[in-house]
């Protein structure tokens, strides 16, 4: 079978630019956006720069210039979004949007990818608010998408682990805590890890898989379900130093919200469903989908103690 033509829209962004990775990795024709929003962003071009001299094509065109995407989708026979999700929320969702629009009518594409790469926005009805705006921002895309009859795979990529791992999930800090931690609850809730270059890895590799058809991928590979008592005891052993362990109550959790800024107020939100209720892993994976690690038994996934080694 020919590989697809893949597009990468926000190719330049922390998840974006690992797919644009792996899908030269596994020899995809491999075209980025190149938004002429750019201005004067060196990072951004020389990001861009080095993906060309790597043989990717750079394809330009801005979100609002309908004519231009259509004519860059046109190209490829694959899609896949990683823009932002953190910041912007509404004006995301907007661009988004005008990106699925112009597949729709492309009419083209044999796969779309939108960026979710989180949490899997269809089992979260239930979320909190503000934090629920994440979820009711991808179901609004997925609705979009689906009503266009636009063939497509969700990926639920669970927790990035430079986002939760060293920090051994505290919140406000990416760096490894030196003398105390927090726990929330009891600590056992299991919780999936993925490395972000897995998550391109195992992203580009269903994209000409028929059993990732109109489903949702998960990657929840079973080395990296842990809980936080599990990933904090790795620590301990790598380190060899023992932390101060303190439990919090989750309506106490929960009442820390009030007088934090409103992405550490969605923040709360999401780790309460995280490590709260287990929302990561209070299910089983039904017909509607997969588990990337058992579809693709090949890749070797990056386990949680090779994360956490680079801090030490
Ligand atoms: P980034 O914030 O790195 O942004 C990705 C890209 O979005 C940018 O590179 C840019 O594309 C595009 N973008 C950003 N702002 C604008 C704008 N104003 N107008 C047009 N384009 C814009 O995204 P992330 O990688 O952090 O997020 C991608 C997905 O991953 C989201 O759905 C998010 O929810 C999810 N995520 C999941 C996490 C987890 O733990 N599971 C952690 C973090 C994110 P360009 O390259 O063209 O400039
Ligand atoms: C795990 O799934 C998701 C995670 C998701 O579906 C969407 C967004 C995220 C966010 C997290 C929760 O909002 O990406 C990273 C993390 C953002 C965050 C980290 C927010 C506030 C913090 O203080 C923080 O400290 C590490």
């Amino acid at each position: 079978m020919e590989k697809s033509r893949v597009l990468i829209v926000g190719g330049t962004g922390y998840t974006g630019r690992r797919i644009a990775k792996a899908s030269l990795a596994q020899g995809h024709e491999t075209s980025i956006l190149m938004r002429p929003e750019i201005g004067l962003d060196i990072d951004k071009l020389e990001m861009l720069m080095s993906f060309k001299a790597r043989g990717a094509r750079l394809v330009e065109a801005s979100l609002d210039d309908h004519r231009a995407l259509v004519a860059a989708v046109k190209q490829v026979d694959v899609v896949v979004s990683a823009m932002s999700g953190v910041h912007f929320r509404s004006h995301n969702l907007m661009l988004q949007l005008k990106l699925v629009e112009a597949v729709k009518e492309a009419g083209n594409v044999k796969r779309f990818i939108p960026s979710e790469f989180g949490m899997d926005p269809a089992r979260m009805g239930h979320a909190l608010e503000p934090g629920r705006v994440t979820f009711d921002e991808k179901m609004e895309i997925r609705r979009a998408i689906e009503e266009a009859n636009i063939p497509h795979t969700y990926i639920s990529a669970n927790c990035f682990a430079a986002y939760f791992v060293p920090n051994l999930c505290q919140m406000g800090t990416l760096l490894p805590p030196k003398e105390k931690v927090l726990i929330y609850g009891d600590g056992n809730i299991k919780v999936a890890f993925m490395n972000e270059d897995d998550v391109g890895t195992y992203t580009i590799k269903c994209i000409d898989d028929p059993r990732a058809m109109n489903k949702t991928i998960y990657l929840r590979p079973p080395e990296n379900i842990l809980s936080q008592n599990e990933l904090i005891a790795k620590w301990e052993k790598l380190s060899g130093k023992v932390l101060e362990k303190i439990h919090i109550p989750g309506d106490e959790f929960l009442a820390s919200m009030e007088g934090m800024d409103f992405a550490n107020q969605v923040g709360v939100g999401h780790y309460y469903h995280i490590f709260y209720e287990g929302c990561l892993t209070n299910f089983d994976i039904r017909d509607d989908g997969e588990e990337a690690s058992l579809l693709y038994p090949e890749v070797q996934y990056t386990r949680m103690d090779e994360c956490l080694k680079r801090y030490l």
